[in-house]
């Protein structure tokens, strides 16, 4: 070959080797730039940033705290365990009832699979809570629940799912019945360790009053508005409570046969009572909640019998149980936020 055209071949090749090698650079360059920028976007740089909706009315203090806090590894990291105490709790919340809420910003929450069922992202739950609602006809009551309850449940890091369930027919309504049906409808979904047991009107106001089990029974509803913000009695266990597996079954799970309204959160108090247990409650501050006020429901009236059945609770408590307890299905609906189980539990 003519030495001048194999210099002209040699300095062309060299000439696309350096063309190739600045394309490579400037596409590496392009890459990393991009990247700095969108992490310095995040908090603490941290990708996949998830905000847990916050009710209407929630405080600055809350959203900001929110900001900073819910990062969350990437997807492939292995997740921690959650800490003991949640590092998004804010404290008092505020709420409010005079407008009908919106619940598409709690219901668009990746967090959240049909049913009611919620798993933090960032860490794992120390806690998987079956929340269970005795329900019928308060459909506007059960919208104000959720609406509260969803954002509070998720900043105090539960595994969680939401369960109504909602008395079939014209029968007079058996609140502790229909809890009994809760807890044994939601362990065939899921093996869930505790169990909060909350009136559909219950609102907390403070996220501090964790919805998860304790060494011993836990009462929730400690402060309500309706009764002055203090205990109407020492022994009160009504409205809302949290139980494990094993103390529930300890006691035999609720009454069945407390038609109609009072009395079976009394009962339900003597069976922890007699079986050696004591109540756990936060304290008057942390414990305040408030009522959604409704009107008196048809077909719960004042059960009569109560004081009567009260005052029996030794002697029946070993064969009116869970392990007594008869039901029908009716129907099982998920909605985004809730499974709502109906069912037949017969009548008085
Ligand atoms: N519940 C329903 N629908 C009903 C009745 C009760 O969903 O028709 C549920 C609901 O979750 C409610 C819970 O059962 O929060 C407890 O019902 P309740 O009878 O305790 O309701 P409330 O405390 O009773 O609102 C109001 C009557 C007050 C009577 C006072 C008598 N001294
Ligand atoms: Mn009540």
């Amino acid at each position: 070959m003519d030495p001048r055209s194999s210099c002209s071949l040699l300095y062309r090749t060299c000439s696309l080797v350096v063309v190739l090698c600045a394309l490579h650079i400037s596409i590496m360059l392009v890459f990393c730039l991009r990247d700095t920028g969108t992490e310095s976007d995040h908090a603490h740089r941290h990708r996949h940033v998830h905000r847990i909706p916050q009710p209407r009315g929630a405080s600055v203090r809350m959203n900001t705290r929110i900001a900073t806090t819910v990062a969350t590894t990437t997807d492939q990291q292995e997740l921690e365990r959650c800490p003991e105490v949640s590092p998004l709790l804010v404290g008092a919340v505020r709420v409010d009832f005079s407008q009908k809420v919106n619940l598409t910003e709690v219901k668009h929450n990746p967090q959240l699979s049909d049913g009611g069922r919620y798993k933090p992202r960032e860490c794992v739950s120390l806690h998987k809570v079956a929340i269970i609602i005795p329900f019928r006809n308060r459909e506007q009551l059960l919208e104000y629940w959720l609406y509260n309850l969803h954002p509070v449940l998720q900043r105090q890091q539960l595994e969680y799912t939401v369960y109504v369930i909602q008395q079939d027919g014209e029968d007079t309504f058996n609140r502790a019945k229909l809890l009994n049906v809760g807890y044994i409808e939601a362990l065939k979904n899921y093996d869930y360790e505790c169990f909060v047991f909350s009136d559909v009107y219950l609102i907390p106001l403070d996220d501090r009053n964790l919805y998860h089990c304790f060494k011993q029974p836990r009462h929730l509803a400690v402060s309500m508005d309706k009764f002055g913000y203090r205990l109407p009695y020492n022994q009160y266990f009504g409205d809302a409570c949290a139980m494990s597996k094993e103390q529930f079954l300890k006691i035999n799970g609720f009454p069945n046969n407390y038609w109609g309204w009072g009395g079976e959160d009394d009962d339900i108090y003597n069976r922890l009572s007699f079986r050696g247990m004591s109540i756990s409650r936060p304290d008057a501050v942390i414990g305040r909640c408030k009522v959604i006020r409704h009107e008196r429901d048809r077909l719960n009236e004042p059960n009569p019998r109560r004081f009567d059945q009260i005052a029996h609770t030794r002697e029946t408590m070993d064969s009116d149980g869970i392990n007594s307890l008869s039901y029908r299905v009716v129907k099982i609906e998920k909605d985004k936020l809730f499974t709502r189980i109906i069912v037949d539990i017969g009548k008085p």
